[in-house]
């Protein structure tokens, strides 16, 4: 079968890297397709959240250079709830430059981030040697990456060609390579796996006031066939709990998951 008719669990064996199999089977054991973009300024609104919402998600994913008071501790922090509640980290970095740069920026520096990041993603924009870079770093410590391949935002110029040849990019790395960020899937071939991750999900708005696109959870899970629904305002920003509100996406999440299965 195509693999978006196969379960998470079932699509473990089409990778090897490390990164990719433990996040099929965290999803497969949690029943989660729910990643939480945390976007607050401060450790204390951050390690709260997480707290809260840990047991619900699969993937937390961090914009670690906007916090405020950043420090070692925080990492340890971040580590122990990770242990506590079962999900992986995803530092969405964006990576843009030429592999020796990306290099430094990924294992140096204050953040560290490959130290903590079991995923990380890159812009195809550099070519090949961005991911060459990386996966210096990363493969030996069973990192994984993610290739940006679209982008939600309004006007991305993210589309056609250079969205195929960031696909083209990511089969020749596939021991590090584990998926994209995009709105569908982008190979349906029952060969080749990715795993697809879509930015840009929310239930009540379909807009922020900065190009920022809204679809819901079933549009992207069911209809596009991307794997992993990435939420942020939707669920910290609503003015209901924010337990309740990861609970309505994940919820969203998987049964458009298990409808998918079905059809
Ligand atoms: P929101 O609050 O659900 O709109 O947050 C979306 C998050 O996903 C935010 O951290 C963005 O940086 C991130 N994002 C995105 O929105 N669109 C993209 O194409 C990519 C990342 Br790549």
């Amino acid at each position: 079968a195509f693999n978006s008719k196969k379960t998470y669990g079932e699509r473990i064996e089409n990778f090897t890297n490390i990164a990719a199999r433990e996040l099929l089977t965290l999803m497969e054991r949690k029943k989660t397709n729910l990643s939480l973009a945390l976007d607050v300024n401060t450790k204390r609104e951050f390690l709260e959240i997480a707290d809260k919402v840990g047991p619900y998600i699969c993937l937390l994913k961090t914009h670690i250079d906007i916090l405020v008071d950043f420090d070692q501790d925080f990492i340890e922090q971040l580590k122990k709830l990770q242990n506590k509640h079962d999900f992986m980290i995803f530092e969405d970095r964006k990576f843009a430059d030429i592999g020796n740069t990306v290099k430094h920026q990924y294992s140096k520096g204050i953040y560290k981030i490959a130290e903590w990041a079991n995923i990380t993603n890159a812009h195809p924009l550099p070519g090949d040697g961005i991911v060459s870079g990386l996966k210096e770093v990363g493969l030996p410590l069973g990192r994984g990456l993610l290739l940006l391949a679209e982008m939600s935002s309004k006007g991305s110029l993210a589309t056609g060609a250079y969205t195929e040849a960031a696909v083209e990019m990511a089969r020749r790395h596939r021991d590090f390579v584990i998926g994209f960020i995009a709105g569908r899937k982008l190979v349906s071939n029952e060969n080749e796996d990715f795993i697809v991750m879509s930015p840009g999900v929310g239930l009540d708005s379909s807009k922020d006031g900065l190009g920022q696109q809204y679809r819901t959870p079933r549009n992207v899970i069911l209809e596009s066939n991307s794997d992993i629904i990435i939420v942020g305002r939707g669920i910290y920003e609503s003015d209901k709990d924010v337990i309740e509100e990861a609970l309505r996406y994940k919820n969203a999440g998987w049964n458009a998951y298990l409808e998918r299965l079905m059809n």
